[in-house]
C-alpha cells in the first residue's frame, strides 16, 4: 500500500473494464490530508462524460454474465473481499485517517463496518430470494424472486469512505448488478483500495467500475445516463434533490440518504453523566461529520444547569489533532471549504443571539494551523426555529435547547425537515417507549447517542432525510433488485384466474 513513487504522490486512474485508465481529458485533481494540507495523497483522474460513458458501457457488457453466475458464487467473491479487508484493516484504517481525518480508532471502526457488511452479504448469498405463494387454481405454482436491476450507479460521501461504499456495493453486486462507483472527491484513494480488493477477490472485469472526479463533472452524467437503471446516493440534501429531479424525469429508481439534524433528548430523570458521554460522542465523534451526528441537545429545564456544567467540564478536556496520534480525541474537518461553512454557522448562531458557551473558532494554533481544525463548539439558549437548530452543519457544533417537559422535548426534536436519528435519555421505561412511539425518525435510540448504527439493521430516515429507502439490514436488497412474479400452469389446459376457480 505505497502511495508514493520516489517520494512523489502517485497518479491514479479510473477502473474501467478491469483496467486502470487515465481520464480521457487527461485532467487530475489531488486528495489532501485534512490534518496537514501540504500532504498530497495522490493525483486522481478528473473524469467527465466520456469516462462515465466508458464505465457504463463496460458495466452493461459485464452485467449479463455476472447475473448468470450463481448467487452463492457471487457471494464467494464478496466473502473473499471481506477477508482481504480484514487482513488489511490496519493499513486501510491508517490510509483513511490520512485521507479523511477521522481518528484511527474510528477509522478502524469504519473499515470494520465494511467488513461486517461483506460478511453479512456473503451469508445472504445462500439465503432465500423469494417466496412460494399458493395459487387459487389447481396444478399451478406461483413464486416470486428478486432479480437484479441491471447497471447501478453508486455515489458515495467522504465521511465513511469504506463503510458507505460497502453498504451499497456489497448488496448491489451480490444481487447480480454491475456497478459504476463515483466516490467523493475528498476520499478517492480509499475507494480505489476497495475496488482493488474486490478485483483481487475475483470480481470479473467490468462488474465494478470506478470513476473519480467532481460531482458536476462525473456524478451528473452517471445520474443522467440512460443505461444506468438505478442511482444510490448518500450526501447533501441540495445535491440529493437535484439527483431526484433528474431521476424523476428519466423514470429511474433512486435511493437517497440526505443527512439529518439529529437530537438527543435529555429527560428530567436521565442519568446525566451517561447523557453527557452520549452528547460528546454523538456530537464530536468524527468531528460531527456523520449524517447521524448529534447536533441538538434538547434538555429538560429542571436538569439543564447541571447537564451543561458537566458537559462543559468534559469538552474542555477534548484534544484536537492528527487522528494518527493516539492522544487525539477530535480530528480535522474534511476541507477548507467545509471549515469555512462550519465557522459561518457560528456567525449565524451569534447573530441570532444564541449564547456561545465554548469554541466558535478555527483552531490554528501551532501545528493545527496546517490542517482544517475547528474547536468543539457549543451554543446554548438556542430556540428551535434558529438556523443552527434547523440546518445540517456537518461539523463539531452542538446546540443546547431547553424543554419544558418530555412532550415539549419530543415536539422540538421532531420540528425539523429531517428525520434520520433521534435519541432519548431516561431511566423510566414507560417514558422511553412513550418517546420512541412519537419520535419521527428512521432510527431511534434509548440511552445511547444518535450514532452507532449496526449493519444488520436497516439504515435510513424519514421526511427530508430520504425517499423511503433503507440501506443494509434485511432491507439491503430493496434498493438493488426488482421483483419478478412467476406463474407456472402445469394443468395442460387454459385456466382463467378469478373465473375458473371452483367456488366461482
Ligand atoms: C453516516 O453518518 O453517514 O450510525 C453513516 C453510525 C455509523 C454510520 C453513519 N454506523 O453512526
Amino acid at each position: 500500500m505505497e502511495h508514493r513513487e520516489n517520494g512523489e504522490p502517485r497518479t491514479y486512474g479510473n477502473l474501467i473494464a478491469g483496467e486502470w485508465r487515465a481520464a480521457r481529458g487527461g485532467g487530475t485533481f489531488d486528495s489532501l490530508n485534512p490534518a496537514r494540507r501540504s500532504e498530497v495523497l495522490g493525483h486522481f483522474a478528473r473524469s467527465g462524460e466520456l469516462d462515465v460513458e466508458d464505465a457504463v458501457s463496460a458495466a452493461v457488457a459485464a452485467q449479463p454474465g455476472w447475473q448468470r453466475t450463481p448467487m452463492p458464487l457471487r457471494a464467494e467473491v464478496i466473502a473473499r473481499a471481506g477477508r482481504l479487508m480484514e487482513e488489511r484493516k490496519e493499513e486501510l484504517a491508517r490510509l483513511m485517517t490520512r485521507e479523511m481525518g477521522k481518528v484511527l480508532t474510528e477509522a478502524r471502526g469504519d473499515v470494520q463496518e465494511g467488513i461486517d457488511m461483506a460478511k453479512y452479504m456473503a451469508g445472504q448469498g445462500r439465503m432465500p430470494v423469494g417466496e412460494v405463494v399458493p395459487s387459487e387454481l389447481r396444478d399451478k405454482r406461483c413464486f416470486t424472486e428478486r432479480v437484479p436491476i441491471g447497471v447501478v450507479g453508486c455515489i458515495t460521501p467522504w465521511n465513511f469512505p469504506m463503510a458507505i461504499p460497502c453498504w451499497k456495493l456489497m448488496p448491489a453486486l451480490l444481487a447480480g448488478n454491475a456497478v459504476v462507483l463515483k466516490p467523493a472527491e475528498d476520499t478517492p484513494l480509499v475507494a480505489i483500495r476497495l475496488a482493488e480488493i474486490l478485483t483481487e477477490a475475483g470480481l470479473p472485469e467490468g462488474v465494478l467500475n470506478l470513476v473519480t472526479g467532481l460531482g458536476e463533472e462525473a456524478g451528473a452524467p452517471l445520474v443522467a445516463h440512460p443505461r444506468v437503471r438505478a442511482i444510490s446516493f448518500t450526501g447533501s440534501m441540495e445535491v440529493g434533490n437535484q439527483i431526484a429531479a433528474t431521476c424523476g424525469k428519466l423514470g429511474k429508481r433512486v435511493s437517497l440518504e440526505l443527512g439529518g439534524k439529529n437530537a438527543i433528548v435529555v429527560g428530567a430523570d436521565a442519568d446525566l453523566e451517561l447523557a453527557v458521554d452520549g452528547a460528546l460522542w454523538g456530537g464530536f465523534g468524527t468531528t460531527g461529520q456523520r449524517c447521524t451526528a448529534t447536533s441538538r441537545l434538547i434538555v429538560d429545564q429542571s436538569v439543564l444547569g447541571d447537564f451543561q456544567e458537566r458537559l462543559l467540564g468534559r469538552v474542555a478536556r477534548l484534544r484536537l489533532g492528527d487522528g494518527l496520534d493516539p492522544a487525539t480525541d477530535v480530528g480535522p474537518v474534511i476541507n477548507a471549504k467545509q471549515l469555512r461553512r462550519v465557522h459561518s454557522y457560528t456567525e449565524i448562531g451569534r447573530q441570532a443571539s444564541a449564547r456561545l458557551l465554548v469554541g466558535g473558532k478555527v483552531a490554528d494554533e501551532g501545528e493545527l494551523g496546517e490542517g482544517n481544525f475547528y474547536w468543539p463548539t457549543i451554543f446554548t439558549d438556542v430556540r428551535p426555529e434558529m438556523r443552527i437548530a434547523q440546518e445540517e452543519i456537518f461539523g463539531p457544533t452542538l446546540s443546547v435547547l431547553p424543554a419544558q417537559d418530555l412532550a415539549d422535548a419530543v415536539r422540538i426534536a421532531n420540528g425539523t425537515r429531517y428525520g434520520l436519528s433521534l435519541s432519548v435519555y431516561t431511566k423510566d421505561i414507560s417514558r422511553a417507549l412513550w418517546a420512541v412511539d412519537r419520535l419521527e425518525a428512521g432510527i431511534v435510540y434509548v440511552n445511547a447517542p444518535t450514532i452507532g448504527a449496526e449493519i444488520q439493521l436497516p439504515f435510513g430516515g424519514v421526511k427530508g432525510t430520504g425517499n423511503g429507502h433503507r440501506e443494509a439490514g434485511s432491507t439491503a436488497f430493496d434498493e438493488f433488485t426488482e421483483w419478478k412474479t412467476v406463474y407456472i400452469d402445469y394443468s395442460g389446459r387454459l385456466q382463467r384466474a378469478q373465473i375458473d376457480t371452483e367456488q366461482g
